[in-house]
């Protein structure tokens, strides 16, 4: 007898930044019961599904979730009641149209996603396997690049680093498990080298350092130092940004505070590739802000032979927004933060879009995290090659490496590391 969905209940809890997020959880009729809960970011693209919070001035500083929860509650278990854990095509569409918005604003894109991905979770145990597997089956042995994010900036931190990330990308690995090793002994020497010159080494939200550094080429040569005290050269050791440049553009300009510099999208073009010319970077997320589309053109021209060009806010893990991309020939890397656009459903089918036009594809953490390791089984199960989630401090940052771990474990002499199949 097919086994059904029996309850959904959800729950206000807090996510890594003190702030409210909503946990669903799923229970079976053969009593199996699943739970897992949403991100939420701070750099927020204009065109994300919404986060749907209460706005109560009167408690938590207007950011509770209660809402979102009684929508799961009330609105979305009803109608997903009685359906098969296994129908995730179906129980999303379902969503949507419960919805009624194409942003998720009704409901709320964290009471959606979070029944979503519990769903999920509730086929894998349901057929007791793991959830990349489910996701992915035979063809899920592949662990990604990880991007680490080591220097904290932007909105993220509060000193002056207009960019918002800084990471290093052990592309040299054998396997996720060196990956780690590595990019820990960087760390581990970044730490010195920070605290020999006096700054700080308190974290910023992302769990990297987060030191009052002028500007980007500061944070890129000391990157470089720790890299070659660890005994690495850049062969090995790549970096990697996410310049976040929506938050830095306004009325046509990149302001750029920390480093009191005021670009146009050209000079900004200019700046960028100077810096990919000096250094080893090999990834520039969100180079240019969404609104500077025509640029887009210009910058994909000019540097996407040189270097991954990522749309995070920019496609905002949108398919309507990556066709558009592609068939204009801007970017040719994607970051997938499921909480975008709301759905596993979209969000594979976003995936496999990229896929086919030859686009990275790089699963996402946000800036406010919880436990939930779902984009880690996400990054295996849908090959995506790369992973983004922050540094390797902090326990939010590190359950998603902390899983992989033990993935690549699961998968022993299967395992491979994205490094080779870049
Ligand atoms: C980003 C993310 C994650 P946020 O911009 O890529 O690093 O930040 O979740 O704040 O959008
Ligand atoms: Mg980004």
């Amino acid at each position: 007898m097919a086994v059904l969905i029996k309850d959904i209940k959800a729950r206000q809890i807090i996510d890594s930044r003190a702030n409210p997020t909503v946990e669903a959880e799923v229970v079976l009729d053969n009593d199996m019961r699943v739970f897992t809960s949403v991100p939420s970011g701070a750099s927020v693209g204009s065109t994300e599904a919404v986060e749907l919070r209460d706005n109560n001035p009167d408690y938590l500083f207007s950011k509770s979730v209660l809402k979102a929860v009684k929508n799961v509650e009330n609105i979305i278990a009803p109608e997903i009641i009685g359906l098969s854990p296994l129908e995730q095509g179906l129980i999303d569409e379902t969503l949507e149209k419960l919805d009624k918005s194409d942003n998720l604003s009704n409901l709320g894109a964290n009471a959606v996603l979070s029944v979503s991905m519990a769903v999920c979770y509730a086929a894998a145990k349901l057929l007791n396997i793991e959830l990349y597997q489910y996701l992915g089956g035979i063809n899920s042995c592949v662990l990604p690049v990880p991007l680490i994010n080591v220097i904290n900036g932007g909105v993220h931190s509060d000193n002056l680093l207009d960019f918002q990330e800084f990471m290093i990308v052990p592309i040299g690995a054998k396997s996720f498990s060196e990956a780690i090793k590595m990019s820990l002994e960087v760390f581990y020497n970044l730490k010195l080298l920070l605290k020999k010159k006096n700054l700080s080494t308190n974290v910023g939200d992302e769990g990297g350092f987060a030191p009052q550094l002028k500007n980007a080429r500061e944070a890129l040569v000391i990157l470089i130092e720790a890299i070659s005290k660890a005994g690495y050269s850049t062969d090995e050791i790549k970096l990697a940004l996410d310049v976040a440049a929506g938050e830095l553009y306004k009325d046509g300009k990149y302001h750029l505070l920390g480093e009191e510099k005021v670009l146009s999208s050209c000079e900004m073009l200019e700046y960028l590739g100077s810096l990919l010319r000096e250094f080893p970077i090999i990834s520039i997320e969100d180079g240019l802000a969404p609104d500077d589309f025509e640029y887009w053109r210009n910058f994909t021209n000019n540097l996407g032979k040189k270097s991954l060009l990522v749309g995070d806010d920019l496609f905002t893990t949108n398919p309507k927004l990556l066709k558009q991309g592609i068939s204009n020939k801007i970017a040719n890397a994607i970051l997938i933060k499921p909480n975008q656009i709301g759905t596993v459903s979209k969000t594979i089918e976003t995936i496999q879009i990229a896929k086919r036009a030859c686009y990275k594809t790089i699963a996402s953490h946000r800036s406010g995290e919880t436990e939930s390791t779902f984009i880690s089984d996400l990054a295996v199960g849908l090959n995506t090659g790369f992973i983004k989630t922050g540094s390797l401090s902090r326990v939010d940052r590190t359950a998603k490496y902390n899983r992989l771990l033990y993935i690549e474990e699961l998968l022993g002499k299967s395992a491979k590391y994205g490094g080779n199949y870049i």
